[in-house]
């Protein structure tokens, strides 16, 4: 079992490449993001207190994602391994995971970290925001608050996972494809070791 992070600024790239990497893979895609929008979706507690923070380009409070994961975590025995997309996104999520990691006896094996400046993040989160009815991609002050959200908050959880020689960097600029097969270079060299190593 290897489990992955796919790291990287808001309109990175994370999700669309997520949904690719799962597919080949056959990994448990957990993206936080989607989770918050279905819980917005079915109005529940947690969506309604969410959707504050969202709707602002903010951070939703940790204890509410990480008691997300958690469950979810339960909920699904992933056979070859779980790919968290858009988590952790601060410090206190990246110790969560760590911890809820290796109560199972498990761990993160490989950090996948999307580069993209932030002009084309701005002008791909405007596009999308066109049609995909995101109240948080339609102004471009929000998308930019996200952005400065990820440099403070998000960015440093890079270097917790870089001490540890987890990091690998991608360049997140050009075709999806050619983006796809860096990220599955990554991965495949990562499946070599483990399996070299027999790790479970
Ligand atoms: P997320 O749902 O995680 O999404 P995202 O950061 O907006 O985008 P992603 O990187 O997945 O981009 P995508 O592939 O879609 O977060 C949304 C919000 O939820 C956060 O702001 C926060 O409020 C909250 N949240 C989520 N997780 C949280 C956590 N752990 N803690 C606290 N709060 C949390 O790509 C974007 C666009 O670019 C798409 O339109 C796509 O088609 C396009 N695109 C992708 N690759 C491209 C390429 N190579 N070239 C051109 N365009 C490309």
């Amino acid at each position: 079992m290897f489990n992955i992070i796919l790291f990287g600024p808001p309109g990175s790239g994370k999700g669309t490449q997520s949904d690719k990497i799962v597919e080949k893979y056959g990994l448990v895609h957990l993206s936080t993001g989607n989770l918050l929008r279905q819980e917005i979706t079915d109005r529940t507690d947690l969506g309604l207190k969410a959707k504050n923070f969202m709707d602002k380009g903010q951070l939703v409070p940790d204890e509410v994602v990480i008691g997300m994961i958690d469950s979810c975590l339960e909920k699904h025995n992933a056979g070859n391994g779980f790919l968290f997309d858009g988590f952790p996104r601060t410090a206190a999520q990246a110790e969560a995971l760590d911890k809820l990691l290796s109560l199972k006896k498990k761990s993160i094996s490989k950090v996948l970290a999307l580069e993209v400046s932030e002009e084309e993040l701005v002008k791909r989160l405007l596009k999308r925001g066109e049609t995909s009815g995101r109240t948080d991609d339609t102004n471009e002050g929000i998308i930019r608050n996200r952005y400065t959200v990820y440099k403070k908050d998000t960015e440093p959880v890079a270097s917790y996972y870089e001490q540890d020689g987890k990091l690998v960097r991608v360049k997140g600029e050009g075709s999806v494809d050619d983006i796809f097969e860096a990220l599955s270079t990554s991965i495949e060299a990562e499946l070599r070791e483990h399996k070299a190593l027999s790790i479970d």
